[in-house]
């Protein structure tokens, strides 16, 4: 049986003897072509690794787990992150299960709602700041210099430690890595912490091939692609929605030693790839999730040679989490009474 992050991936983990192997069953997440998508792209193989199936349904469980090990190793009794809501549904739920009192900092009104509710329900206390998530990222900085509480965010190594296990599995599923890993840049934690994976398992041996590391910010929130701090970043892909990252120059040496490229994607390109991954290929993607998938396209428009390339695309976080998003998506509705004839009105007749 599949046992988690910390078994599974344990002797490749900085964990002691002392480290309790705690889990909420992340990890261990889907790896599905997208062969429509492919087509349209013009790629030989896409794949879409489905990190919406974490248990708290994002990447950051993977993180989240070795963070909060690692925290009751040290006789932490409170854990405290800034987040734009998926690291705080992780926090708090990992908090909760594991005995640890739940701080978490969200940009009042930026954040989506079910992320929102899950911090809620496992019980963290919240603090809507009235301001951005990266002015939120400052104060927990210094909450935490400051008490006794433990740091959840990617400044946290053992974040990156975890995070790093989705790139082994990629390996592990495919083989070798992909030619191509396109995945969406917010904080940078996770286009960082692939590439410390996808290089980990090549010196091992388990890989012959490293992958290009292609990341995508939205263009409202671009700092690694425009060179500068965004002060005020906007974007629809609210994970996203980071002006100056945490792990900035972790993701250009990744960027850079891969022969890889960070790229600006559009909101209207984000919100076209989203509706794409679920109508053509059943995948119900966050927003900043669909970045990856809008950052291929981009590609392929460029002119980039996808003949032979394989792709994965990571899709970060499942579509759930943002209901209202959804709900602003052109639809066509009809309300009826009902009876089985204002019904078939109502389609317009068989
Ligand atoms: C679905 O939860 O920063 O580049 O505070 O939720 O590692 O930050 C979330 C980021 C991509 C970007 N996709 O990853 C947070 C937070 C989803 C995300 C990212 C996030 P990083």
């Amino acid at each position: 049986m599949y046992q988690g992050v910390l078994r599974h991936y344990r002797e490749r983990l900085p964990l002691t003897e002392a480290t309790p192997l705690i889990t909420l069953g992340e990890g261990n997440t889907p790896l599905v072509a997208a062969p429509r998508l492919a087509r349209e792209v013009g790629c030989a193989q896409l794949y879409l690794k489905l990190e919406g199936c974490n248990p708290t349904g994002s990447f950051k469980d993977r993180g989240m787990v070795v963070a909060v090990a690692k925290a009751v190793e040290a006789g932490s009794a409170r854990i405290v992150c800034a987040s734009t809501g998926n690291t705080s549904a992780s926090a708090a739920a990992y908090g909760a299960r594991f005995g640890l009192r739940t701080l978490v900092v969200v940009p009042k009104g930026n954040i989506a709602a079910g992320k929102l509710a899950q911090a809620i329900v496992y019980g963290a206390q919240v603090i809507a700041l009235e301001g951005n998530f990266d002015q939120a990222l400052d104060i927990v900085r210094r909450l935490a210099e400051a008490h006794d509480i433990t740091l959840v965010n990617s400044v946290n190594p053992y974040r990156l430690e975890g995070q790093k296990t989705a790139a082994f599995e990629l390996v592990d599923d495919l083989g070798d890595a992909p030619d191509l890993l396109c995945i969406p840049v917010g904080n940078a934690g996770n286009i960082s912490a692939y590439w410390k994976g996808f290089k980990e398992y090549h010196q091992a041996g388990r890989s012959h091939t490293l992958p290009r590391m292609m990341g995508f910010e939205a263009a409202g929130a671009a700092p690694i692609v425009r060179g500068v701090r965004i002060e005020q970043p906007e974007t629809i892909a609210s994970a996203i929605r980071i002006g100056n990252p945490a792990s900035w120059k972790l993701a250009v040496a990744a960027r850079d030693e891969s022969g890889g490229a960070i790229q600006a994607v559009t909101d209207d390109a984000i919100l076209e790839a989203y509706r794409k991954m679920a109508q053509e290929e059943g995948i119900f993607g966050e927003p900043a999730s669909a970045a990856s998938v809008a950052g291929l396209f981009q590609l392929a428009r460029q002119g980039m040679d996808l003949q032979r390339a394989r792709v994965v695309c990571v899709i970060t976080g499942s579509g759930l989490k943002d209901p209202d998003t959804a709900l602003k998506m052109p639809q066509a509705i009809r309300e009826a009474p009902p009876n089985l004839a204002a019904i078939e009105a109502a389609l317009g007749g068989f």
